[in-house]
């Protein structure tokens, strides 16, 4: 009952679905007896990474150090999931120098910003137009979309469930349980 584990990186717009998408990849596993894991804003940037603010450089030392507990979390067996805005395309790719880039799984949750400002679920996005946020993704800083990811969610397009089978689906032989 060993199986290979690795990282499952969701980048995204706040509110595009990664953390919800995650969830249900998680609780597929879960009822094939895979031991997972979820990082998160929740239990990240509340705890460890509390001292980091949205600017670039405390962004970049955000994913750096999220892939440094990822790598151990790999190293303890454990298929991690990571759910991260992770903006910059340069930040993505230092993931690979920390997680040995097999083991890394970059999926682009696909969401239009104009989509994301219409679900509004905590209200960032009004905040950021009423300039009470500064720096927010989509509206007053960038997000540079992955060119190459191995699995692309279009959100408009397919519901959670869809989207969560084609994940399970995508890495159930990479597990080689
Ligand atoms: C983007 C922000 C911001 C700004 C607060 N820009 O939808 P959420 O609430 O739960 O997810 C967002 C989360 C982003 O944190 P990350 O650690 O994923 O960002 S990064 O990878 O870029 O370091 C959002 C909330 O925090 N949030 N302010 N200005 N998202």
């Amino acid at each position: 009952n060993q199986h290979n584990s690795f990282l499952m990186w969701f980048t995204g717009l706040s509110g595009s679905g990664k953390s919800t998408i995650a969830n249900v990849v998680e609780q597929k596993l879960f009822q094939k007896g895979i031991k997972t894991y979820t990082l998160d804003g929740d239990n990240i940037r509340k705890g460890i990474n509390n001292d980091l603010t949205f600017a670039p450089e405390d962004r970049t030392e955000n994913i750096r150090r999220i892939a440094e507990i990822s790598n151990l979390m790999i190293d303890a067996g454990v298929v991690t999931l990571a759910a991260f805005v992770s903006p910059y395309k340069k930040d993505r790719l230092n993931i690979k120098n920390i997680v040995k880039e097999d083991n890394f799984i970059e999926i682009y949750i696909n969401t239009s910003v104009e989509e994301c400002e219409r679900r509004d679920v905590k209200g960032l996005y009004k905040k950021a137009r009423a300039g009470e946020i500064k720096n927010m993704t989509g509206i007053s800083a960038p997000y540079e979309a992955p060119e190459n990811p191995d699995i692309e969610i279009k959100t408009e397009e397919v519901s959670v469930e869809d989207a969560a089978n084609k994940i399970v689906e995508y890495i159930l032989p990479k597990l080689k349980i």
